[in-house]
């Protein structure tokens, strides 16, 4: 096709960048353009090699960042455990390491769930390495269809049931509720304990479930027909849902129990007294006490169409498809707020902690949790708008999930005025939860043009979704995780601090910015990872909504060349978040 033939180098690149087509008509017009000055093709020749090069450096640079993460990963992993190990046990010198097994401490059991998380967290992070780089080039790149459906499956559910949930709600619940509401530890620290275990258990079941066969193709939501096929890991998957269930049940009867254990003064004591937060892990604690059995029913359900010959989910037989659906996404709804209350609640008590003040319109907020809570119950059907519900159900569901925006925009605005009114200087935490209110409220707006049900039906199961929740998710509670872990690292780098029993907790808190060090960790760095983790995060999710807008399909491992640019930047764009999650880390040793 090109007449450079000449030199065997620039042959060689030709032939490295010939897969694609784009690429090919670059450089074909390049070329041309070149050859009109007859005189330039040297010129040519150099700036055809220098573009081959540069591309062939970013498939490799990519290549080589994403088994270089997983190690770095793994080692620090690796370390964090035994450097919190080994600091348990110098700590209580005089009892034996297997005696922390039966440790029902809550900061010993927080600090746990936080190291369940991070382990979850990377292995959910090392799977959306392995999406990005099959994204990034179109064809068949690093996972088939099969692998690739699996991976998306278990990245999904590792990042929900495994990082997200542990550290918010197991790992900061535990750590600071029994201090703000003044107790000594739980109510129930052994049943505390029993939830962590597991919670653990069903961390290496779901693990072991992704190595089984090539894993199970169903997605997150495991659909009925999907996940009556027969795959063998499905089996050990639901078994390891069934225990993270168990453990978020027992763990939020604990929270429910604890916050419920000090009001025997009276309901305007709870009202009038108690930290954003406890409530934020009390509502929680509530969805999930109504959710996760219908989970448990759901998944019991397919376990029994599987093996026991029963016909809940299967048409032929009487059964209802749908029946899934609705059973699922009740449970599915509510889980977005279980993972996102705990978020909101613990940005009040960081900003609160940071300006000093009550939260503007602390009122206000808490009925807005409320509100949150309760409407997050009763609008699961906009999942399902493509199923062919009738006019009048598109139209409820349309409206009671647009309504929801009313009370977050009631929590953002006050949030918002709090830090504009009171904040007298800017700190790496306050700077992730600046990040978070962005990236939320975007994620709301596109959440509120998904929620129209005529608009849902054209870009239901694209990329636009996909973009949306993780600006939500991924984006809210990771900035939430990271500003939390700022705020909190001085419980988090010493587990066995012991506090005073009913400490206040801002005793610990910054208040003034040269006192910066004894908060444990580097301002600065933790400024640059914060830079550069909003922009790499926003080039990842960004093009997401465009793509989606265009047509591109979710769960699909290969796609037209139309889509090949914004996948590309989307990849590229992981060795930023790779580089923010170093100097994250490195914030705290350096
Ligand atoms: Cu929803």
């Amino acid at each position: 096709m090109l007449p450079f033939r000449s030199s065997c180098f620039i042959h060689l690149f030709y032939l490295a960048s010939s897969y694609n087509p784009l690429w090919d008509s670059l450089l074909v017009s390049l070329q041309s353009l070149c050859n009109f000055f007859y005189g330039l093709r040297f010129l040519s020749r150099l700036l055809l090699s220098l573009l081959a090069c540069f591309h062939l450096v970013i498939v490799a640079c990519l290549i080589s960042f994403a088994l270089l993460s997983l190690i770095i990963l793994f080692a620090v992993f690796v370390v964090i455990l035994c450097y919190s190990s080994l600091s348990l046990f110098l700590v209580s010198r005089n009892n034996l390491m297997v005696n922390q097994l039966y440790n029902t401490n809550h900061i010993y059991i927080g600090v746990v769930y936080i190291i369940i998380g991070l382990i979850g967290g990377s292995f959910g992070f090392g799977l959306s390495i392995i999406i990005r780089l099959e994204l990034a080039l179109n064809g068949y790149c690093v996972a088939s269809s099969l692998n690739y459906n699996s991976i998306i499956t278990f990245h999904g559910l590792l990042m929900i049931f495994f990082m997200i949930m542990p550290i918010l709600i197991g790992g900061f619940g535990n750590i600071l509720i029994p201090i703000l509401i003044g107790c000594n530890d739980m109510i129930f620290p052994r049943l505390n304990l029993f939830s962590l275990w597991l919670s653990f258990f069903s961390l290496i079941l779901i693990i072991l479930s992704l190595l089984i066969d090539s894993g199970s193709n169903a997605g997150w939501t495991f659909y009925v027909p999907l996940s009556k096929m027969n795959y063998s890991s499905i089996d050990l998957l639901f078994f390891s849902l069934h225990l993270a269930g168990l453990s978020s049940l027992f763990g939020s009867i604990n929270f429910i129990s604890s916050i419920l254990s000090i009001s025997s003064f009276s309901l305007l004591y709870l009202f009038n007294f108690i930290e954003l937060f406890s409530w934020s892990i009390f509502f929680t604690s509530l969805l999930l006490v109504i959710s996760i059995p219908v989970l448990a029913a759901c998944i019991t359900m397919i376990i029994s169409d599987r093996h026991f010959n029963s016909c809940f989910f299967d048409p032929l037989r009487g059964g209802d498809l749908l029946l899934f659906q609705h059973l699922f996404w009740f449970f599915g709804h509510p889980e977005v707020y279980i993972l996102i209350l705990p978020a909101f609640g613990l940005i009040s008590s960081i900003i609160s902690k940071f300006t000093q003040f009550i939260i503007f319109g602390r009122d206000s907020m808490l009925i807005a949790l409320f509100l949150i809570g309760l409407l997050g119950c009763v609008v699961w059907g906009h999942h399902m708008f493509v199923v062919g519900f009738d006019i009048d159900s598109r139209a409820y569901f349309t409206s009671s999930t647009s309504i929801i925006a009313i009370p977050t925009g009631i929590k953002l605005l006050n949030w918002l005025l709090t830090l504009w009114s009171n904040l007298f200087y800017l700190i790496t935490p306050i700077f992730f939860i600046l990040g978070f209110l962005l990236s939320f409220s975007f994620g709301g707006f596109t959440g509120l043009i998904l929620a129209n049900s005529i608009i849902d039906l054209i870009l239901h199961d694209s990329y636009f979704v996909v973009g949306h929740f993780h600006y939500v998710l991924s984006l809210g509670a990771v900035y939430c995780i990271f500003a939390s872990f700022y705020t909190y690292s001085l419980f988090l780098l010493s587990p066995s601090l012991s506090l005073p029993s009913s400490s206040n907790i801002s005793q610990l808190a910054v208040i003034h910015p040269f006192s910066i060090s004894s908060t444990g960790f580097n301002d600065f760095i933790g400024r640059l990872a914060y830079i550069s983790f909003f922009i790499s995060s926003n080039l990842l999710f960004f093009p997401m909504h465009t793509i989606g807008i265009l047509g591109f399909p979710r769960r699909v491992f290969d796609y037209l060349i139309i889509f090949y640019r914004f996948n590309w930047l989307s990849s590229l764009s992981l060795i930023g978040i790779g580089l923010s999650l170093l100097l994250f880390l490195l914030s705290f040793f350096l």
